[in-house]
């Protein structure tokens, strides 16, 4: 790995993670880019390219001018936006995946990262501990691209020997950069409300238990399967990982330890159908024997340390 292009830059694993690159691997070696052009003081000392992934073109031209040999690519719609818009889903998801496979295979790329998502799980998959293996038959256009960017990762695997890698991001919880439009959001913007109104309505309902992931597990677990030794994995763009599994309320709860009159209500709306139907808990056992995967942040961890940021970064006094 020389010079890594992240696509999706300013999104909210994409914010964290390239700073991490930054620090292992210099930040003249990572060049970071988005759709967007407001980099909003993220990047102050990396190269920054605007560019739309569906526009193939525009990517290759990156792709040469900085002799890219690694691509991060986060560019994607997320699962509630995706289904208010499920051709857009589609279009830069599919699209724009493609276009990013065909210019790793037509310029030699060493290695090629894709997240996928616990929406790749459906009504028929088994939703407690949901295996490496099992039915997926997703109900949300998110969920079908997700699938069909595994499965594109075992044919260009197989056929072009193109090192394609990635991992079933649970819901991912962090403080820098708010989430975009996915199902998960709320396990995020439950702390602003309550440490700004001391109350939060759920879109959820009370008893959606899903799995979720601190961003620092997230990057980390990131790095890890991207330095892996090739040859140790025996699955592509498709790890299961697990860290902590809880419903709003478990999470209400523990947020009350810290700020007791915290109240939470619920309005499910449309979101509560998409997280009927993922998993609660995931089988994370092939990230563990393949690339040695074990989170570190647990629900109490995670909470306490949103807590202190989110105040912080709303600029609260709020102490632990
Ligand atoms: P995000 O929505 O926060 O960021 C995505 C970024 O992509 C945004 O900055 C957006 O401007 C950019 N983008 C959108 N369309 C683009 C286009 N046409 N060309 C270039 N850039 C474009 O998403 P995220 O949470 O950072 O997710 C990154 C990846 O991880 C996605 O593939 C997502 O499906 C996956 N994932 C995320 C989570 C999570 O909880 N955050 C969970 C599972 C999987
Ligand atoms: C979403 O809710 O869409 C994402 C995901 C789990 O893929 N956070």
């Amino acid at each position: 790995m020389k010079k890594i292009l992240v696509t999706g830059a300013l999104g909210q694993i994409g914010s964290e993670l390239s700073h991490e690159f930054n620090a292992r691997y210099g930040n003249e070696n990572v060049i970071v880019s988005d759709v967007m052009v407001d980099t909003k003081g993220i990047y102050p000392e990396n190269v920054f390219e605007k560019v739309d992934v569906t526009d193939v073109d525009g990517l290759e031209k990156i792709i040469k001018r900085h002799n890219i040999d690694t691509i991060i690519h986060l560019a994607a719609i997320l699962s509630a936006r995706g289904e208010q818009d499920p051709e857009l889903a589609w279009h830069i998801n599919i699209d724009g995946l493609l276009n990013v496979i065909r210019l790793s295979i037509k310029h030699n790329i060493d290695r090629l990262m894709v997240p996928s998502s616990i929406a790749v799980f459906g009504p028929q998959s088994t939703l407690y501990n949901a295996p490496q293996e099992t039915i997926l038959k997703p109900n949300t256009m998110y969920g079908i691209t997700k699938v069909t960017g595994e499965l594109l990762a075992d044919y260009y695997y197989k056929k072009y020997n193109l090192d394609f890698r990635g991992i079933r991001y649970p819901g991912i919880i962090s403080h820098k950069t708010m989430p975009g439009g996915g199902t998960t959001d709320y396990a995020v913007e439950i702390f602003y409300e309550a440490l700004k109104t001391g109350h939060y309505t759920c879109f959820l309902s009370s008893e959606a238990c899903l799995p979720m992931m601190y961003m620092p597990d997230c990057v980390r677990a990131t790095i890890e399967l991207l330095e892996a030794d090739r040859t140790s994995l025996k699955h592509r763009g498709d790890y299961n990982v697990g860290a902590m599994s809880f419903t709003p309320e478990d999470q209400a709860a523990e947020i009350r330890k810290y700020l007791p009159n915290f109240t939470i209500d619920y309005q499910p709306d449309f979101r509560r159908e998409i997280a009927k139907y993922w998993p609660a808990s995931v089988d994370d056992s092939s990230a563990c024997a393949d690339w040695g995967w074990r989170p570190q942040y647990n629900l109490e961890m995670t909470v306490k340390d949103m807590l202190v940021n989110v105040a912080k970064k709303l600029e609260i006094d709020f102490k632990i």
